[in-house]
């Protein structure tokens, strides 16, 4: 009796084979075949480690290939990954998709928006690129270059992303050209008054201070050869 009504409490803990019903469901919400949904059913349960179960964020980001990984405090948002819920073995697998090489390009680039995008707030500026270059490098043992020569490195990532590599006088600027302009649309009728060349090389200069939308980003990442340069840290 009691091994009966400890298994219809923790009906999938520590078997080596997942049941059917979740293998499907996985292999649904993911990018992930049947072998390698197998092969995650083994590290979901060694993860379980309060074996309840299910998965806190915090264990699951124990997972050894994301342990490790430089921006792993941000890992939580760029997954969407709430930090007080319990994911049960398909949302496990779901979450970790976009690190499958199959899985849409799109799933790919908006984790990695997510991961530059430091303060959540929906624009990679680059405030957010400083501070995701420099946990990288921190990581690699690469914090040895100087002021100067890492904001060289920065200015030329700016510069092959499109960006402008001076900042909005203040973070008050930042956040009235992000809302003025975050979408260019038409001119004002003062500006009408200016050629119109001007005003949209003036207004998108300001409107890319304010930083990149995951739009712009996408196109970039889609277009270029950054996409590969871009995601360094996820392999
Ligand atoms: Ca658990
Ligand atoms: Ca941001």
């Amino acid at each position: 009796m009691g091994q009966g009504s400890s298994a219809a409490v923790v009906p999938f803990v520590n078997t080596n084979v997942p049941p059917p019903e979740l293998v499907e469901r996985a292999c649904i919400l993911s990018a992930f075949d049947t072998p390698e949904v197998l092969w995650l059913w083994q590290q979901y349960c060694r993860l379980d480690t309060d074996e309840d179960g299910v998965l806190s964020c915090e264990e699951l980001l124990e997972l050894p290939a994301l342990k490790h990984q430089p921006l792993r405090e941000r890992l939580p948002y760029a997954l969407g990954l709430n930090t007080t819920k319990q994911y049960d073995f398909p949302a496990f697998v779901a979450a970790l998709s976009p690190f499958n090489p199959r899985s849409s390009l799109d799933d790919k680039t908006r984790l990695l928006f997510r991961l530059y995008d430091s303060d959540q707030d929906g624009r990679i500026t680059k405030k957010d690129l400083r501070s995701t270059m420099k946990l990288v490098l921190k990581s690699g043992g690469e914090d040895t270059l100087s002021e100067e020569q890492f904001e060289e490195c920065l200015d030329l990532t700016l510069t092959e992303l499109g960006l402008p590599t001076d900042e909005p006088a203040d973070e008050k600027q930042a956040e009235k050209d992000k809302v003025a302009l975050g979408d260019i649309g038409a001119p004002s009728e003062a500006e009408q008054e200016t050629a119109v060349g001007e005003i949209e090389v003036s207004r998108r200069g300001s409107s890319l201070q304010a930083g990149i939308t995951y739009e712009m980003f996408a196109g970039c990442v889609g277009t270029t050869n950054l996409g590969p340069k871009l995601s360094f840290f996820i392999t």
